[in-house]
């Protein structure tokens, strides 16, 4: 049995959607990695970083990053599709965008969404803030520029379009990716509908 170590609305959602795609058994452990002290020193025992995704497996080992929790269950479930096999034709664009989200994308909320633990005084936190929300766009619409249809890799869906459908109720948000990113934004739109995956969604509003 897996545990997943989620807050809801965050990027454990991301790791939830693809334990539920995945098919694996798994137990979710609520935690509040933003307000409870209790629950940030558990997490901080599992991840210095006192981050959620932490997926604790089966034989104990602890996971963080999403990225790497994503490979973990493209292999030990390859026929849920989270990851294109190695010798197909979307590998290679699926890796460059699994790292290019994580490493390029991600690290704007961990810097922009509370700036204060950056940066002092009110000019730099709103400076902080808003340049990381205005770089996080030009992001996104490269992201939207290589995007295909239905899914991003074009015909096969993979956990690339879990995080497209996770992050596009973060900043700038749902009716920001309609009307600038309408390929990301109708990714987000079928994943979200998927019934096979309704009970994580509506744990993971908000
Ligand atoms: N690189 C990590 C980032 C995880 C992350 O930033 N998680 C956020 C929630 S979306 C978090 O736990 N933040 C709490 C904090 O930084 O104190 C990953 O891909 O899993």
């Amino acid at each position: 049995m897996y545990t997943l170590y989620a807050t809801p609305g965050t990027g454990s959602a991301l790791s939830e959607i693809m334990l539920a795609i995945a098919g694996v058994p798994y137990a979710v452990k609520s935690v509040d990695v933003w307000e409870s002290p209790t629950d940030r020193e558990l997490l901080q025992r599992l991840n210095p970083l006192t981050q959620v995704p932490v997926l604790v497996l089966p034989d104990g080992t602890v996971m963080t990053e999403s990225a790497a929790i994503t490979l973990h269950l493209a292999d030990v479930a390859p026929e849920a599709g989270l990851a294109p096999p190695p010798g197909h034709p979307g590998r290679a664009v699926f890796l460059r965008r699994l790292v290019f989200i994580v490493a390029a994308l991600y690290p704007t909320w961990t810097f922009g969404d509370d700036p204060g633990r950056w940066v002092s005084g009110d000019a730099a936190k709103a400076e902080l803030r808003a340049s990381t929300d205005e770089h996080r766009k030009m992001l996104w619409r490269q992201m939207e520029a290589v995007t295909g249809t239905p899914w991003f890799l074009g015909e096969t869906r993979s956990a690339i379009d879990v995080y497209i459908a996770v992050m596009n109720s973060w900043r700038p948000r749902a009716e920001w990716f309609s009307a600038e990113c309408p390929k990301l934004a109708a990714i987000a739109g079928t994943l979200r509908a998927d019934p096979a995956l309704a009970k994580v969604w509506e744990r993971n509003q908000g």
